[in-house]
């Protein structure tokens, strides 16, 4: 399959100034020479007429360039047409393409597939690939640029170079049973470990909040019926998302949208009022508001200002968790008077104590995202990887006082070893390509 050549748009198809049209493997120096009937400079854009061979038509008028192997973003031969943008002239080429022996469309994520394959990237660097493509904001899009380009990569890399120098010490003195581990170099491993023990723990405390920056933080608004949750989710989104009625039990179902709020991603959803539910929908709305509670990273609750302590009792066992904000809504409605800590009084309506909610949201959401370390852990597939080398990295620990044979030491190392390796995409790689690769666009 590797020795097909590949091609796809990798530019989004639609009317624009330009589309990009990328071929790798082996026939693509040729497909090039078919095209423009000229032998072209490598790594250097020249303007060329595209043609159909079999019947001399011009195609297009377009910068073409060749990228040779192995110095290619795939590792292979590769090409690049940038054509006139729009559906006719792309057509046009990619059906000229096809009828070309040996070249077919690309699959999904095929080129970066190559690009693992050929030791081009590892395979946290397609990870990160993926994610800058499917980044939407600011923060997403540093912490994909960063996997892309190898951060995760180079400490996974200098981890697994660390297990194995200690590795390496241990394995020494295996062939010499009588003499043991000199003290002084038991030392040494002991100390290299437990500060990359320390190291992995970091990581992996960090994890949470690095899905959240990928995935987005999930905030729920919740609060008896008629509160004001669509007002507060319409004016949050800027549009009419929500039904907003005088009638209590309006919402039943659960509605999301998708903001960025200082360069977060952040899924909000409106949920049903809580209350004795009248009928079987509501009661399922009711159901449906309670386990979003549970999933919810942040939790905004909202009680209705004008009906003062009896609204607020009513949601106050709520307020249990430290990433929910208490919300007094409609104050307007008692000429703006500040409602008792830990409430926030605000108005949609007049837009009185928006700012400071507003600000307090945010802070609350980067608190929730903040990471300490600098290693990033995007994936659970990274979580589980990192926290068997951890497990493995106690265990080697705990039989230092000699309690276990210098083998079973070393086994343990290369555990952990391996199970690094795993998340690099050295061992153990074909059950998981299919599956990382397939969230690819084709073109990528
Ligand atoms: N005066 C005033 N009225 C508001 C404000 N926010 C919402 N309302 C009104 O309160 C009523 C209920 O608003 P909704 O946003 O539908 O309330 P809800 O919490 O979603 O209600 P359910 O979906 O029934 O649970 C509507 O008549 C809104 O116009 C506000 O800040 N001031
Ligand atoms: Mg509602």
């Amino acid at each position: 399959m590797r020795q097909d050549t590949i091609f796809a748009p990798a530019t989004a198809l639609g009317r624009s100034a330009l589309s990009i049209v990328r071929i790798s493997g082996p026939k693509s120096m040729d497909v090039l020479i078919d095209l423009t009937g000229d032998v072209l400079p490598p790594r250097q854009l020249s303007l060329r007429l595209l043609h159909d061979s079999q019947n001399g038509e011009v195609l297009d008028k377009a910068m073409v360039v060749a990228f040779p192997k192995p110095i290619s973003a795939t590792g292979e031969d590769l090409v690049e047409l940038h054509l006139h943008g729009g559906s006719a002239v792309l057509s046009a080429v990619c059906n000229y393409l096809s009828s070309m022996p040996g070249l077919r469309i690309a699959y999904p994520g095929e080129f970066t597939r190559r690009a693992f394959l050929n030791d081009r990237i590892d395979l946290t660097s397609a990870e990160g690939i993926l994610d800058l493509i499917d980044a939407e904001t600011d923060k997403q899009r540093r912490q994909a640029i960063a996997q892309a380009t190898g951060n995760l990569e180079l400490a996974l890399k200098s981890w697994r170079d660390k297990l194995l120098s200690a590795m390496a010490k241990i394995e020494a003195f295996i062939d010499f049973p009588d003499d043991g581990l000199p003290d002084t170099i038991q030392q040494e491993i002991k100390n290299n470990l437990i500060s990359l023990r320390a190291e992995m723990n970091l990581a992996l405390e960090d994890a949470s909040h690095a899905e959240r920056i990928r995935e987005g933080v999930q905030i729920a608004i919740v609060g008896a019926p008629n509160a004001g949750k669509s007002s507060l989710l319409n004016w949050l989104a800027k549009r009419d998302v929500a039904i907003v009625s005088s009638i209590p039990g309006t919402t039943r179902d659960i509605l999301e949208v998708y903001l960025d709020i200082d360069g977060y991603a952040v899924t909000l959803a409106d949920t049903a009022g809580l209350r004795e539910a009248t009928d079987v929908i509501e009661a399922e709305g009711v159901r449906r508001t309670l386990a979003r509670l549970e999933n919810a990273d942040i939790t905004l609750i909202l009680s209705d200002a004008s009906e003062g302590e009896m609204g607020r009792t009513a949601v106050n066992h709520y307020l249990s968790q430290q990433t929910t904000l208490a919300l007094a809504t409609k104050i307007d409605l008692i000429d703006d008077i500040p409602p008792p800590a830990p409430w926030i009084g605000i108005s949609i309506k007049t837009g009185a104590g928006t700012k400071v909610f507003i600000q307090m949201l945010s802070t609350i959401i980067a608190d929730c995202m903040e990471r300490t370390g600098s290693i990033t852990l995007t994936r659970a597939r990274h979580i589980n990887g990192v926290r068997v080398a951890c497990d493995g990295l106690q265990r080697v620990l705990e039989a230092f006082d000699g309690s276990e044979p210098l083998e079973v030491v070393a086994e343990d190392l290369r555990l952990s070893t391996c199970s690094l390796e795993r998340i690099l995409g050295v061992v153990d790689v074909e059950n998981i390509l299919d599956q990382i690769f397939e969230e690819f666009c084709i073109g990528k």
